[in-house]
């Protein structure tokens, strides 16, 4: 196995839980504010997440939960306005803090960039999310850490095609045995997968009962010295929590 350079991270549901609080509600506003009659609760939009990227997501739900009830007749048009104003809402609740990053995470990234990791990022949702997201909890100095900041229609294959982590590499010049990825779900770990890449999981409520196998490693968080991880599967020998020492002995594992 290659020497580890880089750490490539997924963005929702793996640096932070953005998805229940964040996502969810930002889309349930837009429709609000374009008079629409649509509701996505907790548990429908834990079905809706099988679809990656908000505009496919709002598609697939008009086409599969409406049976052409309370859809207006300009959906098309209409789909990416209402994604737009999703997107306004969404980086306006980070704006005001609201969705912290997952126990571990600043720790880990800090620790990987005083390593001299290479650093970047792999993810389906809108650029400014990613940007909004990291400006309110890392600062903005930090959008500057990660080296290629992949997501959303940069590739027109979103997860769990494989496109986006090739997209990160090619521009990085690196190759997979080169990589590690962080992820948090299916969609995630196929299209990590896909791009032959090693990965970490941290599950979360959406996701805890999908199927990790081929994952390096599952884990319920990443944790935090004094607040140790759960190991769902796989082996940590005796770590507590994931630090750049566990990432090199996962990647190095076969
Ligand atoms: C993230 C997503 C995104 C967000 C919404 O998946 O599926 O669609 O839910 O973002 P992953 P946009 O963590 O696997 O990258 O509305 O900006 O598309
Ligand atoms: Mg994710």
């Amino acid at each position: 196995m290659a020497d580890l350079k880089a750490f490539l991270f997924d963005v929702d549901g793996t640096l932070a839980d953005t998805e229940r609080d964040g996502h969810r509600v930002a889309f349930n506003l837009a429709f609000r504010a374009y008079g629409l009659d649509w509701d996505w609760s907790v548990e429908t939009y834990g079905r809706l997440l099988e679809v990656t990227g908000g505009k496919e997501r709002m598609k697939f739900y008009v086409d599969h939960f409406l049976n052409g009830e309370n859809v207006p007749d300009n959906i098309e048009e209409l789909i990416p306005e209402l994604h737009q104003a999703k997107t306004r809402h969404y980086t306006e609740l980070l704006s005001t803090g609201a969705i912290p990053l997952r126990p571990g995470v600043e720790r880990l990234i800090n620790e990987a960039r005083e390593k001299g990791y290479r650093l970047a990022i792999a993810t389906t949702t809108t650029p400014e999310n990613v940007t909004a997201l990291l400006e309110h909890t890392l600062g903005t100095e930090s959008i500057d850490w990660f080296e290629v900041i992949a997501a959303g229609d940069i590739v027109p294959a979103k997860k769990p095609a494989p496109d986006i982590y090739d997209y990160a590499m090619e521009k990085m010049s690196l190759s997979p045995q080169d990589c590690i990825a962080f992820e948090d779900s299916i969609n995630g770990i196929r299209s990590s997968g896909g791009a032959n890449l090693k990965t970490i999981i941290t599950i979360n409520d959406y996701t805890r009962d999908h199927d990790f196998s081929g994952a390096s490693i599952v884990l319920d968080q990443m944790g935090e010295p004094g607040r140790p991880f759960s190991v769902l599967a796989g082996d940590a020998g005796e770590a507590e929590y994931l630090d750049c020492e566990l990432v090199e002995y996962l990647h190095q594992k076969t």
